[in-house]
């Protein structure tokens, strides 16, 4: 029997997709026969994602939006439904981090982090499941992190919300597995996008940031991530080839999560 991994006739929203992860998977999908939805906060950010997918030959629908706004999303939802189709595919890719000490963070911030990275996933998963289970099934990815697992100095709010991600990854799969909707999530392990060239910066004296310094030791391929790495394990969890798989966090970390990480020379 043929492994289906075609995306094509379907219609996909990718969240904050302009740039970075959420703009590597669009690209992707849009490789593999979908149709790509995306939004942002900023009309010109919108228009410049659009141009970078029409620079790839792909004619992808741009909308703004601002995930955390539940009347936005519904709003948003209803206008892909009218223009594009019914959404067959949702990928909660927009997240930000804000990395603070813990007792340094006022509770706004942390809210902040919650907000987009936590509760906005809550609010677009809730607002295509309904027409999901209409059409008979569809698929939820879910971005979540190393820090769904791990945490480290500064992270506190980020690594709150991606713990939750991935406890609501499996709650969606719980809650919805009987209507032919599968619920995944991927962790990234470190990727070179905007979010995390702070941690890449080159020091004055040209030499690696300390953090980048200590990714490569955690890493058994001794490298950062591309963003592209992410598509294949992402077009895999989108189609039909992963029908079986629900409630699963891929790690597409290079093996970080595997390896104690390279002992100091
Ligand atoms: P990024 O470069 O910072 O891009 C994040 C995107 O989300 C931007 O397009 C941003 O738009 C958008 N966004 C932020 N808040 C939004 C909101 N309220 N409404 C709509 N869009 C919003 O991040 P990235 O590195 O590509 O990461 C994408 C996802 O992967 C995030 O969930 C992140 O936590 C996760 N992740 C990243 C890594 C990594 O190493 N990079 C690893 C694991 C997981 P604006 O530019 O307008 O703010
Ligand atoms: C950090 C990084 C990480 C990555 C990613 C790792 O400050 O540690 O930003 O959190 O963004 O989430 O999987």
């Amino acid at each position: 029997m043929a492994v289906n991994f075609s995306l094509e006739g379907k219609v996909a929203l990718v969240t904050g997709a302009s740039y970075g992860i959420g703009f590597a998977i669009a690209s992707a999908y849009a490789k593999a026969g979908a149709t790509i939805c995306f939004n942002d906060i900023k009309q010109e950010l919108v228009d410049k994602g659009l141009a970078a997918y029409k620079e790839l030959g792909i004619e992808a629908h741009g909308y703004v939006c601002d995930v955390t706004n539940e009347e936005q999303v519904n709003a948003l939802v209803a206008q892909i439904e009218k223009e594009v189709g019914v959404i067959d595919i949702l990928v909660n890719n927009a997240g930000i981090i804000k990395r603070i000490p813990m007792c340094e963070m006022t509770a706004a911030e942390f809210r902040q982090v919650i907000d987009v990275d936590l509760n906005a996933p809550f609010i677009v998963a809730k607002a295509v499941i309904p027409s999901m289970i209409k059409k008979g099934g569809g698929k939820i990815i879910n971005i979540c992190s190393m820090m769904s697992e791990l945490g480290r100095e500064t992270v506190s709010a980020y690594a709150a919300a991606k713990g939750g991600l991935k406890m609501l990854t499996r709650n969606i799969c719980s809650e919805y597995g009987k209507y032919n909707i599968q619920c995944n999530g991927i962790g990234p392990g470190y990727i070179e996008t905007p979010q995390t060239a702070p941690l890449r910066e080159r020091q004055p004296d040209g030499s690696r940031h300390p953090f980048d310094s200590f990714i490569i030791a955690k890493t058994p391929a001794e490298r950062w991530l591309k963003p592209e790495e992410l598509a294949g394990p992402a077009v895999f969890l989108a189609s039909e080839a992963s029908d079986a798989v629900n409630g699963h966090i891929l790690y597409v970390d290079g093996g970080i999560l595997a390896y104690i990480g390279k002992q100091p020379q």
